[in-house]
């Protein structure tokens, strides 16, 4: 097989800023959960993405994302699972893409960014162990809802922060600038055969990205902290004439967390099911039966057993 350009490009930022709508929106499809609520992502998470250089040579370069969980502060064994994953995906890329909130007035800045979200980002533009800084590229995102003259001074303000770094404005809500954006990524990456092959998408089953996509739900329906609280297992997937079985539990860590999900006389989870089952049906095109229970795991994310039990296992 011909030469390609080739390589991780590891998706970091602070929570919420859209790092999972990014990899979603390249991809064409929904891969990874999206919330407004910062901490969505818990997993590092591949999706390939193949792209034409017209006039390159290689003519092709096949970027291999891998989104993370926004970095932040926190104890307990979950974080730092979330924690470890961003910097095991950074670790490991060829290519550091840092996505800003160009709508965060403090976090869009690099010089008034909290001293531990810039010591947090710092570990993962140089991880430990590597013997130099990755290529960071600064994905200025959101820009649909930031007019030119505000976004100027905070595009100036990234390009000094560090020599030579790419400083790219982008929306991954409506996709601008997304094409730019992945042709400087590709230059930075190295030629050679292809990673993977030509139709792979991911390394998740279906089962994971079903999860993640019943948890999206989660994030959308229930409160400010519950979401937070939940994790969702695909315990049983058959097909059946053309249809796609899922039996999948939602797991929460209180017994008083249960009718909550459950809602009254079972209306909340029946509005969990009918969302998630269209959305699922939609990801894996074919129709979906989905089965939801509740149930309960005490105190799960903060015991490292049960958390590798949900499989939140270090990889
Ligand atoms: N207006 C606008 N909203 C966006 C854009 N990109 C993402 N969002 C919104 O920002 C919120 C967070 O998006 P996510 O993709 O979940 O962010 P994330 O960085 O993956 O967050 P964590 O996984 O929690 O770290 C969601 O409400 C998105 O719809 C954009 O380009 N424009
Ligand atoms: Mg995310």
């Amino acid at each position: 097989m011909d030469d390609v350009r080739a390589g991780f490009c590891a998706i970091v930022g602070l929570p919420n800023v859209g790092k999972s709508t990014l990899l979603n929106r390249v991809l064409g499809r929904k891969l990874v959960a999206v919330s407004a609520k910062p901490q969505t992502t818990r997993d590092r998470i591949l999706g390939v993405h193949t792209i034409e250089l017209p006039g390159e040579t290689p003519s092709h370069a096949q970027i291999a994302y891998v989104d993370t969980p926004g970095v932040q502060d926190g104890r307990g064994p979950l974080r730092r699972y979330m924690r470890d994953a961003a910097i095991a995906a950074a670790t490991d890329a060829d290519v550091v893409l840092l996505i800003v909130d160009a709508t965060d007035r403090k976090g869009r800045m690099p010089q008034r960014m909290s001293e531990a979200d810039v010591e947090a980002l710092g570990v993962l533009a140089r991880p430990e162990g590597a013997s130099k800084a990755h290529p960071l590229i600064v994905a200025l995102n959101k820009v649909d809802r930031v007019g030119k003259p505000e976004l100027l001074p905070v595009i100036e303000a990234w390009t000094l922060a560090q020599p030579g770094i790419d400083v790219v404005p982008i929306s991954a809500a409506t996709g601008d600038n997304l094409d730019a954006l992945e042709r400087v990524i590709a230059q930075r990456l190295p030629a050679g055969p292809p990673l993977f092959p030509a139709d792979m998408v991911t390394d998740r089953s279906p089962q994971f990205i079903a999860q993640e996509i019943i948890r999206e739900q989660l994030y959308h329906q229930l409160g400010k902290e519950l979401p937070y609280a939940c994790a969702v297992q695909v315990e049983t997937w058959t097909e059946r004439k053309g249809e796609i079985v899922v039996g999948a539990v939602i797991v929460v860590e209180r017994e008083s967390q249960k009718p909550i999900v459950v809602g009254r006389a079972g209306s909340r989870i029946k509005e969990l099911g009918i969302a998630a089952r269209t959305a699922l049906a939609e990801a894996l095109g074919k129709p979906v039966h989905l089965s939801l229970f509740v149930k309960v795991l005490e105190e799960w994310s903060r015991e490292e057993r049960e958390l590798q039990k949900l499989g939140y296992k270090p990889q």
